[in-house]
């Protein structure tokens, strides 16, 4: 058994598990920083061991176009590759290709496509996703999918859900044939994605189906394509009804700091996104007093460091030497904004498993969110 679930809030459905994969043992609720090429970008794999990172995600379709896996299979995976020893999630390129190659075409059989480096026709699909991420080694596994657009009709919303399903079933039967039970437990896992759009009965279908077929774990995908906040709440309330209690479940490629705790309480328990990486890039900075933006002219003169609670290694600096390093594009700027974004992430799921354990999430939600809007810094 993979995943442990130890206990879930007295009222709300925030879990809080205990997922064992072949490279370490992921506390949940739990968020994942996203490392696409390999790298989490700016920072050294020491740097995420300071943080407690506990699992990052790398990318099917990046990998696989570049460096290729003639190269990764020269250090046995990804892991070492890397020089990250702790597990490692990898999607399975699907949701790539449609957000960054050219020429796409879905058939039943994949998706045909123009890699977005040197325009090379490639091809991805089921089998092709599932033994590109057996080479790379990762331990978890997504099963390749469609991530339809929003808005969308519900008559393409029904057909691509429906591939999905397919899809799944042929990643499973991949999986059977080519990667037989390892006997020391040491097997990568393999989630399943449900689909459906904004439909309930769609999103009920796809779990279903899914579930069925028996996978390690679960991910709501299509959320956060362009959708109001409320669908991306429902499109979980749709799925985690009809998703087994003993499995995780995994919302992909989300969300702010309040979404995040918006979705433990409704049952789930792994995240991943961009945006702490991505917005530190931008000179954003995500405080428990909320976000800090250090292009604002206010920050100059500041000699405050960037707040109480920044990692160890961020305190030292003054917002004043941040914004400077910012405004002058200099590389440590995006390095301490990163990492100071990623412990705030992390140190918010700390305090949600403790939350949850403590049978107080609700309340620790409504704090968080009542002081993180309040913005008094
Ligand atoms: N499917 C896959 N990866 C994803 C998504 C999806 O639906 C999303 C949803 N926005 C992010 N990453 N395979």
């Amino acid at each position: 058994m993979s995943f442990e679930l130890l206990h879930t809030d007295a009222t709300t459905k925030a879990r809080r598990g205990r997922l064992t994969t072949p490279h370490g043992v992921i506390e949940t609720p739990i968020f994942m920083p996203v490392g696409t090429q390999g790298t989490v970008k700016t920072l050294h794999p020491d740097d995420l061991l300071a943080i407690e990172a506990q699992i990052i995600l790398g990318n099917t379709y990046h990998l696989y176009l570049r460096p290729g896996l003639d190269v990764i299979d020269q250090f046995g995976g990804l892991h070492n590759f890397m020089q990250w020893q702790r597990p490692i999630l990898t999607d399975s390129g699907g949701f790539q290709v449609w957000s960054l190659a050219k020429l796409r075409k879905i058939t039943e059989e994949g998706v045909r496509f123009q890699n977005h480096l040197n325009g090379a026709a490639m091809m991805l699909s089921p089998e092709v996703s599932m033994e590109i991420q057996a080479r790379l080694g990762s331990d978890i596994a997504m099963l390749f999918d469609e991530c339809p657009p929003y808005p969308c009709e519900r008559s393409y919303a029904e057909e691509s859900t429906d591939l999905t399903s397919r899809w799944a079933k042929r990643c499973r039967d991949w999986v059977d044939a080519n990667r037989p039970e390892a006997t020391d437990g040491g097997r990568q896992l393999h989630f399943g994605i449900v689909q459906g759009s904004v439909y309930a009965d769609l999103r009920e279908r796809s779990a279903r189906a899914l579930v069925d077929l028996g996978f390690d774990g679960y991910a709501i995908g299509g959320v956060s394509v362009g959708e109001p906040e409320v669908e991306m709440m429902r499109a979980m309330d749709h799925a985690v009804p009809f998703l087994p209690e003993d499995k995780p479940r995994y919302a992909m490629g989300l969300g702010t700091p309040p979404q995040l705790l918006e979705m433990i309480a409704r049952g789930v328990d792994m995240f991943d996104c961009v945006m702490p990486t991505r917005v530190a890039r931008n000179g954003m900075a995500f405080t428990f007093d909320g976000p800090i933006n250090f292009k604002n002219a206010r920050h100059e003169f500041d000699t405050s460091p960037l707040h109480p609670d920044t990692h160890p290694t961020v305190l030292p600096f003054s917002r004043a030497y941040i914004r400077h390093l910012i405004k002058a594009g200099e590389i440590l700027g995006l390095r301490l904004l990163s990492l100071h974004n990623l412990h705030f992430f992390l140190t918010l799921m700390q305090q949600a498993r403790e939350a949850i354990s403590a049978n107080r999430f609700e309340e620790f939600k409504n704090e968080f969110i009542e002081r993180y809007e309040a913005r008094n810094y």
